[in-house]
């Protein structure tokens, strides 16, 4: 109910009586007063006036479902949100809520156990980024998995271009601005054989960070979109975006097989035509990226002339000199 009220005052954007919102839920005022100290206490700014009513002033920058729903027009993904304020990893609530329905979104306000790729620790502080993870059952081979952190990769990337911010993808999971990491994605998947349980697509983007909230050994590799931009972004209009365009590609890559996400890929990739270091464990080799192949494998060249493609997950790659 309380929502319906918020929707209610949301749609008249004025002054609405009490009278008008008892006819239309059939409660009293007694009822409506609870349900309004509810939304305050979740930060909504209501105003009220004796002869007047109530009227919604201001909205939190919250990532919920009523407050994204505006800039959605998925079928399916994002359509149910589980929110919290604090979390471990929404990646790991992802997996504990693995029967739920394709495109479910667990989202927090902070994590504080964010995880990266080989146990590697996220830092994800309160409502300063979007920490989030999307429950996914595509029915493909176990093998085209990888693929997925592409798809993500390119749907952040239009969302960016959309609201007119400039990236480039650096294979296979950060999107990079100015050189520096603005965004990290993490997929793991469950599957038997050639059965396709579960996916998780873990995202995180760092979005209205400001410089202290960078710890000083990440300084020199990680940014937000606040700081290259110097400008607040909103993060539901981004986060819806996002939700957006991941939709059509996703499609595209269980129809396609990524045909849209490769070429987004390969257009806007930052190691493409460079040297780049491929570190396996301990070993490290020194080689040119010069493509991305159809199945969003990395093509390397060595010095020999020997080609190879790179599969996502068994390597990390490096820029010769730094991060990129
Ligand atoms: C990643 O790992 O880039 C994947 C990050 C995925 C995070 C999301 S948040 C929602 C979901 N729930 C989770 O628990 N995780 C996912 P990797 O390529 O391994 O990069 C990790 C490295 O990036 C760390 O070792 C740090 O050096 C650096 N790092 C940590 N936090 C960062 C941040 N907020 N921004 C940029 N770099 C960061």
């Amino acid at each position: 109910m309380k929502n319906e009220i918020l929707k209610m005052l949301k749609e008249k954007n004025d002054f609405i009586s009490e009278g008008e919102i008892a006819k239309e839920f059939h409660m009293t005022r007694s009822a409506i007063l609870k349900y309004i100290n509810i939304l305050k206490e979740e930060s909504y700014d209501i105003d009220f006036m004796q002869n007047k009513g109530y009227k919604l002033i201001s909205v939190p920058d919250k990532l919920t479902f009523e407050e994204i729903e505006k800039y959605l027009n998925t079928k399916y993904i994002g359509r149910k949100i589980y929110y919290y304020e604090t979390i471990d990893s929404t990646n790991n609530k992802a997996k504990e809520l693995n029967k739920e329905e394709e495109g479910t979104l667990i989202i927090a306000e902070e994590q504080n156990s964010g995880k990266g790729r080989l146990g590697r620790q996220w830092i994800s502080p309160k409502r300063k980024g979007i920490w989030m993870s999307l429950l996914l059952k595509p029915k493909v081979d176990p093998l085209k998995v990888s693929k997925i952190t592409l798809v993500g990769a390119a749907a952040i990337h239009k969302a960016f271009e959309n609201m007119g911010i400039k990236s480039h993808i650096k294979w296979p999971n950060d999107i990079i601005i100015n050189n520096k990491k603005v965004c990290g994605i993490l997929t793991e998947m469950n599957c038997e054989l050639n059965l396709i349980n579960y996916v998780v697509l873990g995202i995180g983007i760092n979005v209205n960070f400001d410089k202290e909230d960078i710890p000083s050994d990440l300084l020199d590799k990680a940014t937000s979109l606040k700081i290259e931009l110097d400008k607040e972004i909103s993060r539901q209009n981004l986060l819806g975006n996002i939700l957006n365009e991941f939709e059509l590609l996703y499609e595209d890559f269980l129809e396609y097989n990524a045909e849209k996400t490769i070429s987004i890929c390969k257009e806007n990739s930052i190691l493409i035509g460079k040297d780049v270091q491929i570190i396996r464990g301990n070993n490290i080799k020194i080689g040119k990226a010069i493509d991305m192949n159809i199945e969003g494998e990395l093509i390397v060249q060595y010095e020999n002339g020997d080609l190879e493609n790179i599969y996502s997950g068994e390597v990390s790659i490096r820029g010769l000199y730094g991060y990129i």
